[in-house]
């Protein structure tokens, strides 16, 4: 059995979540139209890439096979992946059998409907409240956004009126300590780092660990622990962030209350080898994409889900910018809309 992310949520519940069901009532009007237009805007160049080609796709004329096979080269061609181009076919031709669609021109928003259907299940926002604290401990290979991704989710996670505390748990790296220090102020929360002077090496485990302690000695609702930057292939690298999560679980037993790994969308398939790795050697519990902005390659998603079409990872929070309201809960209806005209 395949130990993957926590198990599929059920449909009836999505909307009930702490965490989305604040967002849908705090977050003013203003400020989604312009995350909306962000993602929009983010993915424009996979949408153009896509619209282009589609356009001449499902201009109108019969639905045939050679309409299915010509699809079925331009989604291969997108970084959506064999798995995800199969599912979608086969869902798109249920749908037109179902629907009895004969123009191609028809085919455009039920494609729409297939990549919603598909992408959904990856939409499980992250239920914070279930500990205190709720320890989030952030991984992934080098230069992904982690340390960013850790300063958007402290805003995130502030707005919701949950109180965060950040360990700097990448040693590696003499500047990771003052860029998450930077986050720190910048958001006005607590950053526990380690000792300034490089000659004393610190260990990344006893950082995240004291900082755990300290979040339960003053009250605080969330950890958030970054962690230094790793290929998958450095296999000491891996042994070692395995020693982290243990030493979390010594401060709080049941913690790690979530694993992030987070995966920049310029990857392209190489992400799905990433969520294995990272997957066998920590039991990842949600997923973060970032950098969708300013990348062509937005088909990633649907890559991700059709590798796991039985048992989908929870895909929580997208990235499209480097500042500080950058980062939003996956919403698939919303991110198809940005993808397909
Ligand atoms: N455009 C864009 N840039 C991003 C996004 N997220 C992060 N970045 C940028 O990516 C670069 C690396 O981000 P970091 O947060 O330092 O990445 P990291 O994973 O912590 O890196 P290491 O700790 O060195 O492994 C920075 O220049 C960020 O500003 C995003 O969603 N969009
Ligand atoms: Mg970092």
């Amino acid at each position: 059995m395949f130990s993957f992310f926590k198990s599929k949520k059920d449909p009836g519940d999505s909307s009930e979540t702490p965490v989305k069901s604040a967002v849908e009532s705090e977050s003013p009007p203003e400020e989604s139209i312009s995350f909306a237009s962000k993602l929009k805007q983010g993915l424009s160049r996979t949408r153009q890439n896509l619209g282009k080609q589609l356009s001449g796709l499902f201009g109108g004329g019969k639905i045939d096979e050679e309409l299915y096979e010509e699809l079925e080269t331009i989604l291969l061609t997108s970084d959506i992946g064999v798995n995800a181009t199969h599912q979608l076919l086969e869902n798109l031709r249920k749908q037109v059998k179902r629907n009895a669609l004969t123009d191609s021109i028809q085919l455009k928003q039920a494609l729409k409907e297939s990549l919603i259907t598909m992408l959904e299940p990856l939409a499980q926002p992250l239920d914070t409240t279930t500990h205190k604290p709720f320890v989030i401990m952030i991984t992934g290979v080098n230069g992904v956004g982690k340390t960013t991704s850790i300063g958007k989710l402290a805003k995130f996670f502030q707005t919701q009126g949950q109180s965060v505390l950040l360990a700097a748990g990448d040693t590696f790296r003499a500047a990771a300590r003052e860029q998450l220090i930077a986050w720190g102020e910048r958001n006005n929360v607590t950053v526990i780092a380690p000792d300034s002077d490089p000659d004393k090496k610190s260990d990344p485990a006893a950082v995240i660990y004291d900082a755990v302690n300290s979040a339960k000695a003053r009250g605080i609702d969330i950890v958030l622990a970054d962690t230094a930057g790793r290929l998958t292939t450095q296999l000491h690298l891996m042994e070692e962030i395995k020693k982290v999560k243990r030493v979390i679980a010594k401060a709080i037993p049941d913690a790690p209350h979530e694993v992030l790994l987070v995966l920049d969308a310029n990857t392209g398939q190489n992400a799905i080898t990433q969520v294995r790795a990272f997957n066998d050697a920590l039991n990842v519990t949600g997923l973060i994409l970032t950098k969708l902005d300013g990348t062509a390659k937005g088909g990633v998603v649907a890559a991700i889900a059709g590798q796991y079409p039985e048992n989908p990872p929870a895909l929580r929070f997208i990235g499209v910018g480097e500042g500080l309201d950058d980062l939003r809960p996956f919403d698939a209806r919303e991110f198809v809309e940005a993808l397909l005209d």
